[in-house]
């Protein structure tokens, strides 16, 4: 099964979307496998975003993302990485189909409310980054009714 690794943004957090987002990974079948609400140090989420450094919004990204709390989670599941950035959506809110979280709940780039691993590659190392802890191996009693 794959891991990925999903964060609520400070909006997401703000306007009260916590449960609808958590409700829909829910719902699609996804299990939770770790959760948490913190604030990170600026360091941390510059880290997190390391690769977005050279790019002129990049400022403006760690301001907004540590502006207030995220929800870190992490969502086991099949093909969760590339079906978790289906349900999140486009990065830009106005390319995203509706029915997608950042189509249905957003406006701007800058104000998209959730994130999601874009590889395998990147959900494994984002979930060590955010969960150092490690994350909680526990059975599904819904496993048998989602999985044939
Ligand atoms: P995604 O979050 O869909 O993986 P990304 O990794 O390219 O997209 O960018 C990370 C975040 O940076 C994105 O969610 C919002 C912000 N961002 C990306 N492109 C931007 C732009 N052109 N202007 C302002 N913010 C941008
Ligand atoms: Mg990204």
């Amino acid at each position: 099964m794959e891991r990925t690794y999903i964060m609520i943004k400070p909006d997401g957090v703000q306007r009260g979307l916590i449960g609808e987002i958590v409700k829909r990974f829910e719902q699609k079948g996804y299990k939770l496998v770790a959760m948490k609400l913190w604030s990170p140090p600026r360091e941390f989420m510059e880290k997190h975003y390391a690769d977005l450094s050279s790019k002129g919004f990049f400022a403006g990204l760690i301001n907004y993302m540590v502006s207030g709390p995220v929800v870190s989670m992490v969502w086991e599941g099949a093909n969760a990485v590339l079906e978790g950035r289906k349900m999140l959506g486009a990065t830009k809110p106005s390319d995203s189909a509706m029915g997608t979280i950042r189509g249905d709940f957003c406006v701007e780039v800058g104000r998209n409310i959730c994130h999601g691993s874009d590889s395998v590659e990147s959900a494994n190392a984002e979930i060590e980054l955010w969960f150092p802890e490690g994350i909680s191996e526990w059975e599904s009693c819904e496993s048998t009714w989602i999985y044939e």
